[in-house]
């Protein structure tokens, strides 16, 4: 009798999984991550089934809200408070943080669309989280994060996520499960890469001029596409680089929000041996006084970003 040979098919580790094994997240922390990667795929599906069109609403900073965007919040929304962990959260398309549940155990920060308006022009976008501990966020710092995560929505869907030890990838399957694709994800302290932000405020701000000149005038290549978690993601993928979002007269304090954008993506950057600085002081350092708080940031490779903030303290140099 032929006994057949077990053929040994390659592991695939799952996001729940790597969560449990790697990540050390207690039960409550993996269920919401888990949750919150499957209200990421019913993201994507919208992202690829959705018009792209305006929604005829502004978010408290003003700017016009594209369907997706309105949408990707419904998404997000309705699976944290299916969870039952979410004790409030604040979303970058809303002006007030909303109570879920005062017993659960986190509040959650997120941005549901990072860069929609390039959507109509099939650029990857993201969808970046934050999550604390306790019933608020306010007042605390983004170093106090005990996790956060961002989904990329490009040619293919990645998570990439920290618990606050370490940074991990993963890639959504055509089965609809996130399936690792890197781990221990790390950044080089030297940048190759620059992706300079909000470029028209080199007109007012002299110090951002000498900061992008050094730049031109090195070896280093140019990698910007409009959208924060790309370009940061762009950061993890070739192990280095600097991504910086300076202030001039439009924005004093640079476009990004300290709440949904910077404080997550600098949690996840330094996990990575980056780093993230407004120029004077560590991102992770700055205190949420309030949920439409801007601020401007250099996020990238550490020595790239301490030669970068003292270029902007002292354009001289
Ligand atoms: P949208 O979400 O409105 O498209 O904005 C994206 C973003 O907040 C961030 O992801 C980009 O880095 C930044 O704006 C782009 O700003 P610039 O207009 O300065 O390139």
């Amino acid at each position: 009798m032929n006994i057949a040979v077990a053929q040994n098919t390659p592991r695939q580790i799952s996001l729940n999984s790597h969560l449990f094994h790697r990540g050390n997240a207690p039960d409550s922390l993996r269920h919401l991550i888990v949750d919150i990667s499957r209200a990421a795929k019913y993201i994507q599906n919208a992202i690829r089934t959705t018009d792209t069109g305006l929604a005829g609403s502004s978010n408290q900073f003003g700017e016009e809200q594209v369907k997706l965007d309105v949408l990707s919040d419904d998404i997000i929304q309705h699976h944290l408070s299916e969870s039952r962990l979410v004790a409030s959260y604040i979303s970058e398309e809303q002006s007030e943080v909303i109570q879920l549940d005062s017993r659960a155990p986190y509040s959650v920060v997120f941005d549901p669309l990072d860069g929609s308006s390039l959507l109509d022009a099939n650029f990857a976008i993201g969808s970046i989280f934050g999550i604390y501990e306790g019933s608020d966020v306010i007042g605390k710092k983004p170093a106090e994060q005990i996790a956060a995560l961002y989904v990329l929505y490009g040619p293919r869907t990645t998570l990439t996520y920290t618990t606050g030890s370490s940074v991990h990838e993963f890639l959504l399957n055509d089965v609809g499960e996130f399936i690792l694709l890197r781990e221990f994800i790390g950044v080089a302290d030297i940048a190759k890469n620059y992706s300079p932000g909000n470029l028209r405020a080199v007109q007012e701000n002299s110090a951002y001029r000498s900061l992008l000149n050094t730049w031109l005038d090195s070896d280093q290549t140019l990698r910007y596409s409009g959208c924060m978690t790309a370009d940061v993601h762009h950061i993890f993928a070739k192990g280095q680089g600097i991504f910086s979002n300076v202030g001039g007269k439009k924005y004093p304090e640079g476009k990004l929000r300290l709440v949904f954008e910077c404080g997550p993506l600098a949690f996840l950057m330094e996990q990575a041996g980056g780093s993230a600085s407004d120029g004077t002081i560590r991102i992770l350092d700055k205190v949420i006084e309030k949920i439409d708080q801007r601020t401007p940031v250099i996020i990238g490779s550490k020595t790239d970003v301490q030669k970068a903030c003292e270029r902007l303290q002292n354009p001289l140099l």
